[in-house]
């Protein structure tokens, strides 16, 4: 206890230390939107060593409930006043899908770092203008493709890519929810002025195909899809109207590696809470992941099937670095997210975080959802653009 009083003040030389030893100032956060995705946003951002320091939603009221929630330093009076302001460094787009665009404009024309909600944009041309947008500004802009963060699927990527798995042949799967399975059951998403002319598919379709990409290295060359709006009037009492936009969507594909696949997207799946589930089958083993059960990845042999945990002995590097906890500590939906948001602030300091889901990727996923609506349309195959 004396030898740590009489400890000689150099020992902590805080004050004399270089610039660049010094801890990085935090990041500045502004969120834009404070809806159950903002609030996830929020936790990643702490997580990720960041301050919230800026939050707006569509009232003042909106806003300042929201930021009490998430404990924001202040609260802005508007989007637009926030993303002028001098205490964000990052803009984090939280809003419904038709402000987007607007909002991610602005942001990159003030020059801030972006991280934008997905859809990044409901028509394709906005979106290959947000990306030409961003390139220009020289910012990271990034896409919340959150699922790439578990280690399991780091875990089947690093399969695929060393060889171990074999080429892949067939991929399949489907992401199947049911909040929007009764009649009763109305969002913005449904409004097509609001969230798009893509509901399902581009709500979350678009997760899966991102994933598969991701993790096969192949990307979807042509598809044919269908699209069932299964309830056609939606809300309750005075409040009930049309239904323009999909409760589910089906699809068959060819990948550029070679590959055939399939997909079924739905949000009307009594049960099915968050379902995303894919299987690559390739030509040693076949991988199965689920999202509702992220902790394992299922491997298929010709001999025998086993279950590869995550942190277990075997683990690839690149499921390491996600892995956070001990084996039997489950790790879940917002440690990926609080990943992502890591792995972005990482980037806005300079490095190049391996994975790290862009604007280009946003753009990918826009340019699927325009082939599944023209596939739907047409009832044809239609090429995907690489
Ligand atoms: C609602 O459908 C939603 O929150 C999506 O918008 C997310 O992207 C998905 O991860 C979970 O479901």
């Amino acid at each position: 206890m004396l030898k740590l009083l009489n400890m000689p003040t150099e020992v902590y030389p805080s004050d004399a230390a270089p610039a660049s030893d010094r801890p990085a100032q935090p990041l500045r956060a502004g969120i834009i939107g404070l809806g159950f995705i903002g609030e996830v946003h929020a936790r990643a951002i702490r997580a990720a060593g960041g301050v919230v320091s800026v939050v707006a939603d569509a009232t003042l009221e909106l806003a300042t409930a929201g930021g009490n929630r998430v404990s924001a330093q202040r609260i802005a009076h508007d989007a637009e006043e926030l993303i002028t302001s001098e205490d964000v460094d990052v803009v984090h787009i939280c809003a419904p899908n038709h402000l987007h665009l607007p909002l991610a404009r602005k942001a990159l024309e003030a020059g801030k770092h972006v991280v934008c909600e997905k859809p990044l944009a409901t028509a394709l041309p906005d979106a290959h203008e947000l990306v030409e947008a961003a390139a220009a500004a020289g910012v990271v802009a990034t896409v919340p493709f959150v699922y790439r963060f578990y280690p399991t699927v780091r875990e089947a990527r690093a399969r695929v890519a060393d060889g171990e798995a074999g080429d892949v042949r067939v991929v399949h799967g489907s992401y199947l929810q049911d909040w929007l399975s009764t009649a009763e059951d109305q969002n913005w998403r449904v409004d097509p002025l609001l969230g798009g002319a893509s509901r399902t598919f581009a709500d979350i379709g678009v997760h899966w195909c991102d994933l598969v990409e991701f993790t096969t290295g192949h990307r979807i060359v042509a598809l044919a899809a269908r699209l069932l709006t299964a309830i056609s009037r939606r809300g309750q009492d005075t409040q009930v109207s049309a239904v323009d936009t999909e409760d589910a969507a089906s699809l068959i594909f060819e990948t550029d590696g070679g590959a055939i696949g399939s997909l079924v997207v739905s949000q009307v799946s009594p049960g099915r809470k968050n379902r995303l589930w894919f299987s690559l089958d390739a030509a040693n083993t076949s991988m199965a992941f689920d999202q509702e059960s992220p902790e394992t990845l299922w491997v298929g042999r010709r001999g025998d099937n086993s279950v590869v945990r995550r942190g277990g002995a075997a683990s690839s590097a690149e499921a390491m670095r996600y892995t956070l906890l001990p084996a039997g500590h489950p790790q879940g939906y917002q440690d990926c997210f609080n990943a992502f948001v890591a792995d972005t602030y990482s980037a806005v300091r300079g490095h190049k975080p391996e994975g790290l889901p862009t604007f280009a990727d946003g753009l990918r996923a826009a340019l699927i959802t325009r082939a599944v609506l023209d596939s739907a349309a047409s009832r044809g195959w239609v090429e995907v653009p690489s």
